[in-house]
C-alpha cells in the first residue's frame, strides 16, 4: 500500500483504521493518548499473533500511556506475512474487543510500530534484534516454535528447521536460530545482550528458552554457548488470558463498531494475567506499574495454571470435539462436562506447591467461570491443536505426580484417551477430523496400523517417546489410559464423561 487513499481506505473505498484516521472513531473508544511518533523501539517481539496483541501489547500500551516512551514493540512473524500485511496499512493500529456477558468493549492499541516476517527477509529481522537499542526480545511462538522434544524440553537435533539454521546461520527459519544469530552480531559488536522473554505455555518456558538457546549455539561454538550461559537472561513468566483466533465475524463486528475497517482486530476476555521473574540485566519498563506480578519465582504459578486451566482446556477439547461440542462455553454448558473439567482441576491440585495464601478451589471455580463465556467462540478444535507438544505439561505431568503419590490417575487417563481418539482423525461418526499437529502424520500411521481397537491403540501411541517418555511403558499407565479408550469407543465421550463421575 503506497499512496495515500489506499492507506487510509480500503480497495473498497471504506475507511480504515490509521494514524491519520483515529480521531474519526467514536470518542467512547479508548484509543492511544500519547505521541506514536516520539515512541522508540524498545522490544522485539517473535511471534505476533493474536496472543500477543491482546496481552503483552496492552501492557506495553497501559506503559507508553504512562510516559514509558523508550519500550515500543517491534513485532515479528516468522513465516506468514497476513499480519504485517494487514497492520502496515493501519500504521501498526488494532482493536482489542473485549467480551464478556456485559457486552463488548473495545480498545485501540498502539504500543505495536513495525512488523517484520523473517521469512521474507531475516537479514532484517536479525539486524532489528541486533540494534542495542533493543533491550528484551519477547516471544510468543508456541509451544513447537521451540524445536525441542516435549517430553524433555531438550533441543531437537533433527528438527529440519535447526538442521537448516546449522548450514544457514545468517538466514535462519527457528526461534532458536533467530535468537543466536542476533545474539552473536551483539556478542561481535560488544553490545550487551538482550533479555529474552518468553510468554509461551510450557514448564519452566525460560529455562526451556534458555536451553534451547545455548544447545543450538553449542553446535554453532562451545565459546559462544559458553557467552550465552554467562550473559544471557531467560526469565520465566506465566501468562493467561483467553484469546481466540479471530473471525470473519469479529472483523464485521469490530469494523462496526469503530466506523472504519480494522482488518485485524482482537478478541478476548475481560480477565489478563502476567506474572514474570524479575531477571532482566538490560534493564525493563516499569512492568509493575502495569499490573504485572514481578516475582522471584514463577514455577509454582505456571504449574497452577497449566494443570488447573490448560489441562482442563485440552480434556474440554478432545472429550467436547468428539462429542459435538463445538466451542469450550458449549461443552462448560453441559453439566457432565463442567463436573469432569472441575475433577481434573481437583486432581491436579495435590501436586501443586503454592504460596502459602493461595486458594485453588476459588482460582478452579474463577477458570469454570471464564470457560462459560458465551460471548467468546473459543473453538475445542483450535485448543485441540498441537496436542504432541501439549500434553506432557498439562496433563502427564499431574499423570507422574500422582503416580509418585500413590494417587489414582482415571481422570487424566481419560483426557488422554479423548486425545488418543481424536488423533485417529475420525469422529465418533466416522466423519474425518482435520488434526493439527507437527506429529499429526507419524500419530495417524500408529492409528492405522493398530485400528479402532483400544488394547492396541492405547499402548502403540504410549510408546511415541517423544511424548510420552517412560511414563509411556508404566503399567499402571497403559491399564489406565487402555479401559479409559475402551469406554470411549463402547459408549461415546458424552457417556464415558458422565459414567466417569457416577462410577
Ligand atoms: C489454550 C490456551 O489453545 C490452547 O491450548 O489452552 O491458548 C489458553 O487459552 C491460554 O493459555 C489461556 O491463557
Amino acid at each position: 500500500m503506497s499512496s495515500e487513499t489506499t492507506k487510509n481506505h480500503t480497495e473498497s473505498g471504506a475507511l480504515r483504521l490509521s494514524n491519520a484516521t483515529l480521531d474519526r472513531i467514536p470518542g467512547l473508544i479508548r484509543r492511544p493518548v500519547y505521541d506514536r511518533s516520539q515512541i522508540k523501539p524498545g522490544i522485539v517481539h517473535l511471534g505476533i499473533g493474536v496472543f500477543h496483541r491482546a496481552h503483552q501489547a496492552v501492557v506495553i500500551d497501559d506503559l507508553l500511556a504512562s510516559g514509558g516512551t523508550d519500550w515500543g514493540i517491534i513485532g515479528a512473524s516468522l513465516r506468514s506475512p497476513e499480519t504485517r500485511d494487514a497492520l502496515l496499512p493501519q500504521d501498526g493500529l488494532y482493536t482489542v474487543a473485549v467480551r464478556s456477558g456485559a457486552g463488548t468493549d473495545h480498545r485501540v492499541i498502539g504500543s505495536v510500530l513495525d512488523i517484520e516476517v523473517g521469512a521474507e527477509n531475516p537479514e532484517r529481522l536479525i539486524a532489528r534484534m541486533a540494534d542495542p537499542a533493543i533491550r528484551i526480545v519477547s516471544l510468543t511462538v508456541t509451544e513447537k516454535g521451540y524445536c525441542h522434544t516435549p517430553q524433555t524440553g531438550e533441543l531437537n537435533e533433527n528438527h529440519p528447521d535447526i538442521v537448516h539454521d546449522l548450514a544457514k546461520p545468517d538466514a535462519p527459519r527457528s526461534v532458536p536460530g533467530f535468537l543466536v544469530a542476533a545474539l552473536t552480531r551483539r556478542r561481535n559488536s560488544g553490545a550487551a545482550p538482550f533479555t529474552v522473554l518468553s510468554c509461551d505455555n510450557l514448564s519452566a518456558n525460560g529455562h526451556t528458552a534458555g536451553r534451547i538457546v545455548t544447545q543450538f549455539a553449542a553446535l554453532r561454538s562451545r565459546d559462544l554457548a559458553e557467552w550465552i550461559e554467562a550473559e544471557v537472561a531467560f526469565p520465566s513468566t506465566m501468562v493467561d488470558r483467553i484469546v481466540p483466533e479471530t473471525t470473519d465475524l469479529d472483523r464485521a463486528e469490530v469494523s462496526s463498531a469503530l466506523g472504519m475497517i480494522d482488518a485485524r482486530p482482537v478478541v478476548t476476555e475481560p480477565f489478563t494475567q502476567w506474572i514474570v521473574e524479575d531477571q532482566f540485566p538490560a534493564g525493563r519498563p516499569d512492568l509493575a506499574a502495569a499490573g504485572v506480578q514481578m516475582v522471584s519465582d514463577v514455577t509454582p504459578f505456571e504449574h497452577m495454571k497449566l494443570r488447573l486451566l490448560n489441562a482442563s482446556h485440552s480434556a474440554l477439547a478432545y472429550l467436547g470435539y468428539l462429542a459435538g461440542h463445538e466451542t469450550i462455553a458449549a461443552a462448560v454448558a453441559d453439566h457432565r462436562f463442567a463436573a469432569f473439567a472441575r475433577q481434573v482441576m481437583q486432581d491436579a491440585a495435590p501436586t501443586l506447591a503454592m504460596p502459602e495464601g493461595t486458594d485453588l478451589a476459588a482460582y478452579s471455580a474463577s477458570l469454570l467461570q471464564r470457560f462459560s463465556n458465551v460471548a467468546l467462540h473459543h473453538r475445542t478444535w483450535q485448543i485441540a491443536m498441537d496436542g504432541s507438544q501439549k500434553l506432557p505439561q498439562r496433563l502427564l505431568a499431574t499423570m507422574q505426580d500422582r503416580l509418585r503419590l500413590g494417587l489414582p490417575i482415571e481422570t487424566h487417563a481419560l483426557a488422554v484417551a479423548g486425545w488418543m481418539r481424536y488423533v485417529t482423525a475420525k469422529d465418533e461418526r466416522g466423519r474425518d477430523i482435520d488434526v493439527r499437529d507437527p506429529l499429526a502424520s507419524e500419530l495417524a500411521d500408529i492409528a492405522g496400523r493398530a485400528g479402532p481397537v483400544a488394547e492396541r491403540l492405547a499402548p502403540a501411541l504410549l510408546g511415541v517417546r517423544s511424548i510420552f517418555g517412560p511414563l509411556g511403558s508404566d503399567p499402571r499407565m497403559r491399564n489406565a489410559v487402555t479401559a479409559a479408550l475402551a469406554k470411549l469407543y463402547a459408549l461415546g465421550a458424552r457417556q464415558t464423561v458422565q459414567t466417569f463421575q457416577t462410577k
